[in-house]
């Protein structure tokens, strides 16, 4: 297959994964359970060449449960160590910050997508993340223990750079 012809059909099944994620967005994404947590598409976005670090993300994490979880920290076989950022505002200026945990209200979803207050950040990255590589990734959870998730990588549509 040439190599047009093989964008053009990534872009084909690209267009018509969105659709059919509008559409039935369970069915599509690929999710996780531990406990009382629902850990909905963890994704990260393709490496920067020569960056030494990568971000990863997931579209969410519900605590489905009456008690308050933390996610604490992770570990993946891509990285050397996995920090959780948090994006806060310096000035008029967005910075990162490593945090200890994230809270995980009862009864309510808690993001950690792209360009949203939180975020995994891969440190030192042992192999470039290309699109379309899965890696496993190991969340470690207050109450809820741990958890061994697929990230996806990908290049969302509203993607922006992340730098470090
Ligand atoms: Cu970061």
């Amino acid at each position: 297959m040439s190599g047009l012809s093989n964008l053009a059909s990534r872009r084909l099944a690209a267009g018509l994964a969105a659709a059919l994620l509008t559409a039935t967005p369970a069915a599509f994404a690929h999710g996780f359970r531990i406990g009382d947590l629902e850990i909905d598409h963890p994704y990260a976005v393709p490496s920067i060449a020569g960056a030494p670090n990568g971000a990863a993300y997931l579209r969410g994490i519900r605590n489905a449960g009456d008690r308050p979880d933390r996610l604490l920290g992770a570990a993946t076989t891509v990285a050397t160590r996995v920090e959780l950022h948090r994006m806060v505002l310096d000035g008029d200026v967005m910075r990162m910050r490593a945090v200890d945990a994230v809270p995980l209200p009862p009864r309510a979803m808690t993001s950690l997508r792209h360009g949203g207050e939180y975020h995994l950040m891969l440190i030192d990255l042992k192999q470039p993340l290309k699109d379309g590589d899965r890696f496993d990734l190991t969340l470690r959870f207050e109450r809820a223990g741990e958890r061994a998730v697929k990230v996806w990588v990908q290049t969302p549509r509203d993607a922006t750079t992340h730098r470090h």
